[in-house]
């Protein structure tokens, strides 16, 4: 087929997408990645880290952004990392080196946690224990300190639930553990944003590497970073990555660790651009804005009578309607892309940096007009 007809049915699948230009992403984590890093991202975008002494420029860029992301964690020389293809790639790192350094199966993590973490129990043959949550949806230490036994490699706590945006307690979590397991926190939504809602005045419980405790982490820069797609990261102080290296006779390293071979290689100089440009401040202001729009959200939803599920602490809010799924499905057909917290139920929604208080506006204007026409309660 010629160009320019290959062209045009590309614009025809390109229409069938939501983009963020649209204003109606409300259920995304991820955002329309900084211009810069999107001219990073094509620049260096035929470098392939899974062979990386064809790639030394890249390679250096990789252990540069390795060494800015922990810095915003609180890690000392003792964490190491590297720039994975996202979070569920990290958090499926973090189980591997621990089952292979402990040689045990069992794994804890609460009921919010993210997906990810069944989904590398099952590829690992470990044994995923589900912790209950208490009343305020994070992790209950009672239930936490029965299922720690001599059997568990990996307790797992979340900075940033993926349904409320609710940080666990892990220094208490840390204190039942009493260093009778490894403990990985996965804040692949929260680790770009916790560090400045702190340089913002906001009260933010102990989560990083500051925590002795803490063995590893999981932070996506393709998240709240604003890298392109896919950038996530895994950090940790769990020693040598031998354990999870393969022989790779014929590539230019002779071993290469961790899970991927070729792996996605543009979006690391992307994540270099957009941390070098927006800096701690950049960063700030961005996560700022999010909370503001958050509150904005919070109250403009509430003048037609609907309430979060519970308080917002981050940039994630889920709001409560008797008939959830119909509201979904009505809001929908507005073109508006929505998800549904299940835990509690509610209207999950992402206050991302797409997100203005233009689309807020619009989009309460929709919900109170489906909300009269469902009849719903408000
Ligand atoms: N950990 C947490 C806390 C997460 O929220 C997520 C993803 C992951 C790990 C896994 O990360 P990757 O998806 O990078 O492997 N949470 C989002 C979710 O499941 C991912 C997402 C992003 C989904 C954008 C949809 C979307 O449009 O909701």
């Amino acid at each position: 087929m010629p160009v320019n007809a290959v062209e045009s049915e590309l614009e025809l699948y390109y229409r069938m997408n939501h983009s963020f230009s649209d204003g109606r992403i409300l259920n995304s984590m991820y955002t329309a990645p900084h211009p810069i890093g999107v001219r990073a991202h094509m620049r260096f975008i035929e470098a392939n880290m899974g062979n990386p002494g064809l790639y030394p420029g890249t390679a250096e860029m990789e252990k540069s952004v390795v060494s800015m992301l922990k810095s915003l964690v609180s890690a000392g020389d003792d964490v190491t990392g590297r720039l994975t293809d996202g979070g569920t790639e990290s958090n499926i790192t973090a189980m591997w080196i621990a089952r292979n350094l402990t040689g045990k199966k069992g794994v804890v993590f609460p009921k919010s946690a993210h997906f990810s973490l069944k989904k590398a129990a099952n590829i690992l043959g470990m044994e995923g224990r589900e912790v209950p949550l208490d009343e305020n949806y994070l992790m209950d230490l009672g239930s936490l300190e029965k299922a720690v036994d001599d059997s568990v490699a990996l307790v797992i706590g979340v900075a940033g639930t993926t349904e409320l945006g609710l940080v666990d307690p892990i220094k208490e979590i840390a204190k039942i553990i009493d260093r009778r397991t490894y403990l990985h926190v996965d804040a692949a939504f929260g680790g770009f944003v916790l560090p400045f809602m702190r340089e913002l005045g906001y009260s933010v419980p102990d989560y990083d590497f500051s925590l002795n405790a803490v063995s590893s982490m999981t932070l996506d820069p393709h998240k709240m970073g604003l890298s392109t797609l896919p950038c996530g990261s895994h950090l940790h102080r769990m020693g040598s990555e031998e354990n999870i290296s393969t022989e790779a006779p014929y590539l230019t390293k002779t071993k290469q660790a961790g899970l991927l071979g070729t792996r996605a290689s543009g979006s690391v100089a992307s994540a270099y651009a957009v941390i070098k440009h927006l800096g701690r401040e950049g960063y700030r202001n961005i996560v700022k804005q999010c909370l503001e729009n958050t509150d904005y959200l919070v109250k403009r939803v509430g003048e037609i009578g609907v309430r979060p599920v519970v308080e917002p602490y981050m940039n994630i809010v889920s709001f409560a309607f008797e008939n959830l799924d119909a509201v979904r499905e009505e809001m929908e057909r507005f073109g508006w892309a929505l998800s549904v917290s299940r835990n509690p139920p509610g209207l999950r929604i992402v206050v991302m940096p797409h997100v203005t208080e233009e689309m807020i506006d619009d989009f309460v204007t929709d919900l109170k007009n489906v909300l009269a026409v469902l009849g719903e309660a408000v």
